[in-house]
This record gives C-alpha cells, structure tokens and sequence, in this order.
C-alpha cells in the first residue's frame, strides 16, 4: 500500500473513480484509501479535499469514508466509470486526455450501447466492461448502504485490453469484493440486460417493487412477447441461443429474488432522474430495426417510459453523481 500521497494527486497503484453515484462510492469504500479517489466533474472545484460520506457495510456495520478528489490524473493506474449509462461518453470525454494513455478504463454501465460507443470512440485505449451483482443503494445524498454481496466480472472490449484483464482483477482484489475475469464480457452484458430488460420499465411504469410485477397484468400480457424479441435479437447478434422461456425464467427469478427492490429505474422516474431506458429496451429496439427484426414490446416500454421521465433533457446533461 503506497504511503505519502499529497492530496488530489494520483500514483502508480491508484484507481480513480469517475461518478460518485452508489457503485462508485461502494468501490471507493471497498479499495484502500491510500489508492482510491473520485475524478471531479470537469471545471468543477470540490469544496474540500476529501469527498465524505456515511457506509453502511454488508454485514451492516456503519463507517465514515473519506476519499479524495484526484485533480492530477497523469500517473493513474486505473479508472473505473461508473456513471449512468447515458453520460458515460461526455463524462470521459471531459478527463480522457489526462490519462496515461495505458490507463485501462473499466464501465460499469448497465444495459448496451455506452460501453461499444466508448470503445469505438478511443480503440487505442485498453476499454473493458464489467458486469456487477453487488447490490448498492443510496438512500441519501451522502449514505451508501452495500445490500448485498455479489460478484465482479471483468472482460477486455477491445484487443487494447487483453492483456491488461489480469493487472485489473489484482488491483481491483484489494477491495475485498469478489472479481473474476470473463472473456465472454458481452454474453454478460447480455444476461443482465434480459433481467433489466424484463423487470425495471414495468416496475417504473407501475410503480412498484420489483416482485409486485409478477402479478401485474401489464407484465403478463406483455412478457412472452418481450422474450421472444430478445431471444430472436440475440441470436441475431450472435450469442448462444436462448429460448424465450428461459429468459422469462431468469427474468421471473430475479424478480422474486429481489422482491421488494426498487429498480433503478423506478427510482430514476420517482427523483426525477433521466432513466437509462435507451440503452435497455431502448438498445434492443435500435438493435433489432437495424438488423430487420420487429421488437414493439421493447418499443413500446421504450416510449412509455419516456413519457414518464419528467426531464428528458437530461439524458445527456444529468450530473455525473446523482
Ligand atoms: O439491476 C437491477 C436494477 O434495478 O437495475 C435489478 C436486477 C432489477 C434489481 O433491482
């Protein structure tokens, strides 16, 4: 563990936390504070050196954190963006060039679509996803609670980041979370977008815990036909098949599993938040018009949605911490 770091500058060894939502703040918690630091916002100039908060751990034990805002990025070791799906792009467009450029850069984003327009954009850069199950949440501007232990995947996205999975899954080990490399990253993705896909826009649209759309008829009458249209973009796109009834199976055991959840979507729509509809529902929809196939179902959810958000501006503008 390195000693002696002056405040807001990085290090050999030190990862840096772009989005200080729930699952930026929980990796901060979980990685030594010596190596763990949040990027500010560009152009912004945090108030205090440290960002504070209040870490409910999960066993249910109760911490200060405090990590610092990293000013100077040119010796980071690693950056793991964990910003909403929708803002990943602009947010790393903003400290992209401070990087070294052998910088891995890990996206935590749910669903699809974020993570490929980033490796496109920079396939120089060692680009990687990871697929998470741990479950954070934040009950308030400055409370993390850590529900649920779960697992880390970590993949390459691009030939950049082949060889830089292992150096990855080694720093990131010092969280003591759980992490393993995957080579089939977007076969990942894929799997939590089903579950997403099936779940959060009923429980928006509803307004409800995720185990209460199980009975609701806007599910019933709809989630046959959301599988057969997921299942069908899959195979279009290459995956493993699946049969519709095993999605629907998956989705219906998370849903169960998770039973008094409130998704992240709902709780977007319920804070006035811009919901990462476009790259669920949204993304299988595009997908699926691109490669010629039909999808109302995810359209459908798509548009209605939508009209829920109040503040559809957002989508691209929302703060990188909310
Ligand atoms: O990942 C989730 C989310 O809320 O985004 C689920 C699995 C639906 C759990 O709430």
């Amino acid at each position: 563990m390195r000693q002696g770091l002056k405040p807001g500058t990085s290090g050999d060894g030190t990862t840096a936390i772009l989005g200080a939502g729930a699952l930026g703040r929980l990796w901060a918690a979980c990685l030594p504070s010596e190596t763990a630091g949040f990027v500010p916002k560009s152009g912004a100039v945090p108030s205090a050196p440290v960002l504070t908060y209040q870490f409910t751990d999960h066993l249910g034990h109760g911490h200060v954190i405090q990590r610092r805002w990293l000013t100077d990025l040119s010796d980071l070791s690693l950056l793991l963006v964990t910003t909403k799906a929708g803002n990943t792009l602009s947010a790393l467009e903003e400290v992209v060039d401070q990087l070294p450029e052998a910088c891995p850069i890990v996206l935590f984003q749910n669903g699809l679509g974020s993570q490929q327009a980033v490796a496109n954009h920079w396939p120089q850069r060692p680009v990687l996803a990871a697929s998470t199950t741990e479950a954070a949440n934040r009950p308030g501007p400055d409370v993390v609670i850590h529900a649920a232990r779960g697992c880390t995947w970590v993949g390459p996205l691009n030939e950049a980041a082949r060889t830089t999975v292992d150096p990855v899954i080694q720093q990131l080990a010092a969280s003591g979370l759980t992490i393993q490399a995957e080579d089939q990253i977007l076969e990942r993705l894929w799997h939590k977008l089903v579950v997403n896909a099936g779940i959060n826009p009923f429980t928006a649209l509803l307004d409800c815990p995720n185990g209460d759309i199980l009975t609701a008829p806007l599910f019933l009458d709809h989630i046959d036909q959301l599988c057969l249209e997921l299942a069908a973009l899959m195979s279009a796109e290459g995956l493993p098949p699946q049969t519709p009834e095993h999605l629907r199976a998956s989705i219906e055991q998370v849903a169960r599993a998770t039973t008094a959840n409130t998704s992240s979507m709902r709780s977007d729509v319920r804070n006035g938040r811009a919901t990462e509809i476009d790259y669920i529902n949204g993304h299988v929809a595009a997908r699926s018009q691109a490669l010629g196939l039909n999808a109302p179902v995810n359209q459908m959810l798509t548009e209605r949605v939508k009209q829920l958000a109040p503040y559809p501006d957002q989508k691209h503008g929302a703060s990188l911490h909310g």
